[in-house]
């Protein structure tokens, strides 16, 4: 049966040593509490962490033991390892880096040597309990390598990435010395998901300029693989919530806390200790209030519960302290006998508690400076049974773009933040309970059973896409038979590309010359009597005949404006005119002038905008810009726009691959055909070839071609394979 093989840094078990033995505990944090709750045993495995070292073979066998009762496996990292992998790499480096912070990241060679060590060892784990069929779920920053690790070891594997914490923009991203290994890990998945589309808008936006594969829409193309990327909000799970608060105990201490608390309102606030929380800012900004508003002294607590979380790293440590002098200080500054304005508690608590403090509390006060999601949030809403309750929620948490019912903040604005907190206190239960009703409808339907089935169900789909693309990739047996049907036919015509079928892009088009193997096996095939060898390309024909004119070939150029049989002079296919270029050179030339790196190629009957080497973002948009207003202007004067591989051709309708090819093919009917090409152009080509003929495309974009193969390389190998056929 094949499984899904869960892998995240820690298990949702924390195993400790006690002095009764071995002690399991449900491990705190997002990620555990939320796929903690779906995680069935029967057929799954998660991989991970522990959460204790244990270097005894006979500790490491017993801990394997147990943990394998429930479906677990551990992955036993030492001391160091967590320091310079954990500690180091991921919370000093990637976490203030993902989370804006970049003042506070570390960078540092020795943790990245033990962060892509880890990700290996990580690797070894998945290998050794991966099956054919298996479904792989790769979670968040710190196994970011790990996608393409597995992927190396197991080229056809299902693989999901799931990123839990923020994708930051480009700008951001670029910092890190690392970043272009980073995003190729990522890139080994066949799915890669985050909280909020701004994250895989980000992550695109980083691929597209650092790895430079093609992306269209939110499809990342390497060649050879189709990659998604897409937005999945995460859920709660709503059902365990709201019925841990419709519990008799619940009822029962709610009772308790109520009678102790008399009138006060509770103001709840919960988090991990951590910079990207906001927690120093939410109690400034509670201070505020007390000062600005004498007449809620007495009248609110706030409830502050920080999960010790890291407090082995530098910065959280200090965070600590800062959180400590400021309770510190606003206790001793507003206390009465009879009233304490904070209760702060530094620890971590059982979930019947969390779950008594949201039924408890009044408002909740969630304001972080950056989070991916954030489920502190909606853990809240799910538990108001009766609906009364006010969430104050800040506009850097991925939740506040499901929860826009909620106080919504800048957490940067404590002027705003104390007005939200003053609005909470005064807010009617009508208006209180509305808002609440739509929030719940949403995180109801949304919950994290959903979240699971979307995201499994995507991962499917593209796995599926990128199959039924796969089946046209031309198999051995195919090409076999190719090779077979060449060799037994007397009339061949081989339709050859140029740019991107025979050689690779380069950054000058003049650069791309033909080389000397090329020269070689279309030497060897034109030369051979049965065979007709067509270039056919977009390029100008001077260029082509003095670059192929010297070969056996029949050439056409630009794109079927020009012909030229071997031997023969250059004749016009089409009676054109090139009257039109006085009208848009100009516009051409203006945006030359605003934007840098591109150029106009002139051709007999085609103007053409290349922008290859424009900044990648910038060219799109002004290519997008271009063409729209072409498109208007040109169908007055019987031209075409073509978007070809970062170019915008501007040319004669008739002028097209198709159409130049039939003169050929009907003066010459073949008994093989082959037409080779890689562009949106070529499939005017592909277009008018009859069903049995053998169109190829270059790469793995739909095409009206039968079969697909991955480069140039592999064009020449075909090539040589049928010159080889002759002798
Ligand atoms: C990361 C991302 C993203 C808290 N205190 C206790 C306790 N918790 C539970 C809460 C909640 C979870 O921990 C915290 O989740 P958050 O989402 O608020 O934050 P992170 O831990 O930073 O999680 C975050 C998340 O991953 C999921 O993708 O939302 O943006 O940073 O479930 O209830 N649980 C228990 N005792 C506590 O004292 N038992």
């Amino acid at each position: 049966m094949p499984k899904t093989i869960i892998i995240s840094n820690r298990l949702p078990i924390k195993v400790q040593r006690t002095e009764n033995g071995l002690a399991y505990e449900t491990s705190e944090g997002g990620l555990a509490t939320g796929l903690g709750s779906i995680y069935k045993t029967d057929d799954n495995i998660w991989i991970g962490w522990p959460g204790t070292f244990f270097t005894d073979a006979a500790e490491q066998d017993q801990v394997t033991k147990d943990l394998s009762e429930q479906s677990m496996q551990p992955v036993f990292l030492t001391e160091s390892e967590i320091r310079d992998f954990y500690e180091g790499f991921s919370n000093e480096t990637l976490w203030p880096s993902f989370h804006y912070f970049s003042q506070y990241a570390v960078y540092d060679d020795s943790y990245w040597e033990a962060y892509q060590q880890v990700n290996r060892k990580f690797c070894q784990a998945v290998m050794e309990h991966a099956q054919p069929g298996d479904t792989i779920w790769v979670h968040d920053y710190q196994l970011l390598l790990l996608p393409a690790l597995v992927r190396e070891k197991l080229p056809d594997s299902t693989i999901g990435f799931f990123q839990h914490i923020p994708f930051p923009s480009f700008e951001v991203f670029r910092l890190l010395p690392w970043r272009e290994q980073i995003l190729l890990g990522m890139l080994g998945a066949d799915l890669v998901g985050f909280h909020t589309y701004d994250d895989a808008r980000h992550f695109l936006s980083s691929v597209s300029r650092i790895v430079g594969w093609s992306i269209t829409q939110s499809l990342i193309d390497n060649g050879n693989r189709q990659i998604m990327v897409d937005a999945f909000p995460m859920g709660i799970d709503y059902e365990k919530y709201a019925s841990l608060a419709a519990s008799e105990e619940m009822k029962e201490k709610l009772t308790e806390y109520r009678e102790a608390l008399h009138d006060q309102k509770v103001m709840l606030s919960i988090d991990r200790l951590d910079y990207s929380k906001g927690i120093p800012q939410r109690l400034r900004a509670f201070e505020l209030l007390l000062h600005e508003h004498p007449e809620f002294r007495e009248k609110i607590t706030l409830f502050m519960l920080v999960v010790p979380s890291r407090d082995q790293v530098e910065k959280y440590r200090e965070l600590k302290e800062t959180i400590d002098e400021l309770v510190g200080r606003i206790n001793s500054s507003y206390r009465t006998i009879t009233w304490n304005p904070i209760q702060y508690f530094y620890r971590s608590f059982p979930i019947e508690e969390l779950s008594a403090l949201y039924a408890l509390a009044d408002i909740a006060l969630v304001t972080p400076m950056r989070d991916g999601m954030n489920l502190v949030c909606k853990e809240f809403v799910a538990s108001k049974l009766d609906q009364k309750g006010v969430l104050i929620l800040s506009e850097m948490a991925g939740a506040a773009r499901e929860l826009s019912d909620a106080l919504l903040i800048n957490p940067n604005d404590l002027g705003k933040l104390v007005q939200a907190m003053r609005e909470a206190m005064v807010m009617p239960e009508e208006e209180q309970k509305l808002r609440i009703q739509h929030m719940q409808a949403i995180i109801k339907h949304y919950d994290i059973h959903h979240w699971v089935n979307i995201f499994m169900n995507r991962l499917e789909y593209i796995k599926l896409k990128q199959m039924s693309m796969a089946t046209q990739y031309l198999s051995a047996e195919e090409r076999d038979e190719l090779l077979e049907a060449y060799r037994k036919a007397n009339q061949r015509i081989l339709f050859l590309d140029y740019d991107g079928t025979l050689t690779s892009f380069t950054n000058n088009p003049q650069h791309a010359s033909p080389d000397e193997e090329l020269l070689q096996v279309l030497g060897c095939l034109a030369q051979e009597e049965n065979n007709k060898v067509v270039i056919i390309s977009g390029r100008d024909r001077a260029t082509l005949e003095e670059w192929l004119g010297h070969l056996d070939v029949d050439i056409i150029a630009e794109h079927g404006v020009w012909g030229r049989a071997r031997g023969k002079e250059w004749q016009m296919l089409h009676q054109l005119s090139s009257g039109w270029k006085k009208e848009i050179r100009p516009i051409l030339e203006l945006l030359v002038s605003r934007t840098p790196g591109s150029f106009i190629e002139e051709k007999d009957y085609s103007l053409v905008w290349h922008y290859r080497k424009v900044d990648p973002g910038l060219g799109e948009l002004r290519a997008r810009e271009l063409s729209n207003h072409l498109q208007y202007l040109a169908s007055n004067i019987n031209l075409q726009v073509m978007e070809g591989n970062k170019v915008l051709e501007i040319k004669n309708v008739e002028v097209n691959k198709g159409l130049a090819a039939l003169n050929w093919l009907e003066e010459h009917p073949p008994g093989f055909l082959l037409g080779i090409g890689d562009d949106r152009t070529d499939e005017d080509m592909f277009k008018i070839m009859p069903k049995e003929a053998y169109t190829i495309k270059v790469g793995s974009k739909r095409s009206l071609a039968r079969f697909n193969v991955d480069n140039t390389k592999e064009v020449r190998l075909l090539l040589q394979a049928m010159c080889a056929v002759e002798e």
